[in-house]
């Protein structure tokens, strides 16, 4: 009997396949499950998807189990770097999350939806990129926590909507939590921090940022944004990548040809090919005699030491 599986159902298996967490597969099995045509052709499929959950479930939980001592607003960095989106209730941060991942935050109108952190994966070029919605940034219950999770971030992208009544007080706000943890507000801190005016698409609000960036730009610099806005969200993701200052880095074995689909190492910028090296294997590094490297800036197999610094891009041979 003919499976007749739907256009849900493909979509659902996409996502499971380009899922970068376990919570992401569950999601996506879940939903499969849930879409698939219920008859004696698809028994056996169903049976399948139902073992696969049921795995993965308990993989989570051990996982949990392991992890138990840490507090549980803290979130394991994954993929090629942990962005941090923070700011004032009702700023967008569930807005952004879900319009830039597959998560599913609680996104609505009023303050306090969001009570406890939520990861989501954002998939840029060839990697992903984890982005972490988190509880509002308000006097009512600001957490010692929550500056440490911003601390601990590698990028923040501190959200505000531009046209809140209470933009001015959220913003002294915000600026002394910052203040008082030692964090600078910049894009060249550590960890670097963007600032955005969101909901610019809203009328008037371009006049309110303006106004509020000439308040405040002694402390900072904002950029206009809209969660909404299809350009804003694509230049965004182009920013986190770079404020992420990392370089991806492909290899191939000595004699064979590059693999088109294999995911690239990711590195810190400025890590050398020992760096890549080592993360390749241990024993690579410790042989290393040396590297061809091929990219877009004209290395055609260039032949370089162990402390050729890599750029993002590369496709190098180890010779070891
Ligand atoms: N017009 C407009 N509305 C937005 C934008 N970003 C978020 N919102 C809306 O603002 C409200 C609060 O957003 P939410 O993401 O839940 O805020 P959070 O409390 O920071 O997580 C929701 O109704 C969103 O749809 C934006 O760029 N433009
Ligand atoms: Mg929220």
């Amino acid at each position: 009997m003919p499976a007749n599986l739907t256009p849900q159902y493909f979509e659902a298996e996409d996502r499971f396949k380009s899922a970068a967490t376990d919570a992401e597969r569950v999601d996506a099995l879940q939903e499969m499950l849930r879409v698939i045509p219920k008859h004696k052709g698809t028994e056996k499929m169903q049976a399948d998807l139902k073992r696969r959950l049921a795995k993965l479930r308990k993989q989570a939980q051990k996982k949990g189990g392991a992890a138990s001592h840490k507090p549980h607003h803290h979130v394991d960095k994954e993929g090629a770097g942990q962005v941090v989106l923070c700011g004032p209730p009702n700023s967008g941060k569930s807005q952004l999350l879900a319009n830039l991942t597959h998560a599913e935050p609680e996104v609505a109108d009023y303050p306090f939806t969001t009570r406890t952190p939520q990861p989501g994966m954002m998939p840029f070029e060839d990697i992903q990129i984890q982005l972490v919605d988190t509880i509002p940034l308000a006097p009512e219950m600001l957490e010692p926590w929550q500056m440490a999770q911003i601390h601990n971030a590698d990028v923040v992208v501190l959200l505000f909507d531009a046209t809140d009544p209470d933009l001015l007080g959220q913003t002294d706000f915000v600026l002394a939590a910052f203040q008082k943890r030692g964090i600078d507000i910049s894009a060249a801190a550590k960890p670097p921090v963007l600032v955005l005016g969101n909901k610019i698409d809203r009328p008037g609000a371009q006049d309110e940022f303006e106004v509020w960036q000439e308040l405040f730009r002694e402390s900072f610099q904002a950029e206009p944004f809209s969660a909404f806005g299809e350009g804003d969200l694509l230049a965004l993701k182009v920013r986190l990548f770079k404020m992420l200052n990392i370089v991806r880095v492909y290899t191939k074995a000595p004699g064979h040809k590059r693999d088109e689909d294999a995911s690239p190492f990711v590195l810190k910028k400025g890590s050398t090919m020992l760096d890549l090296a080592t993360a390749v294997h241990k024993d690579m590094a410790a042989n290393f005699k040396f590297a061809k490297v091929w990219n877009d800036h004209g290395l055609e197999g260039l032949m370089v030491e162990r402390t050729y610094e890599v750029q993002d891009g590369d496709l190098a041979e180890i010779h070891a």
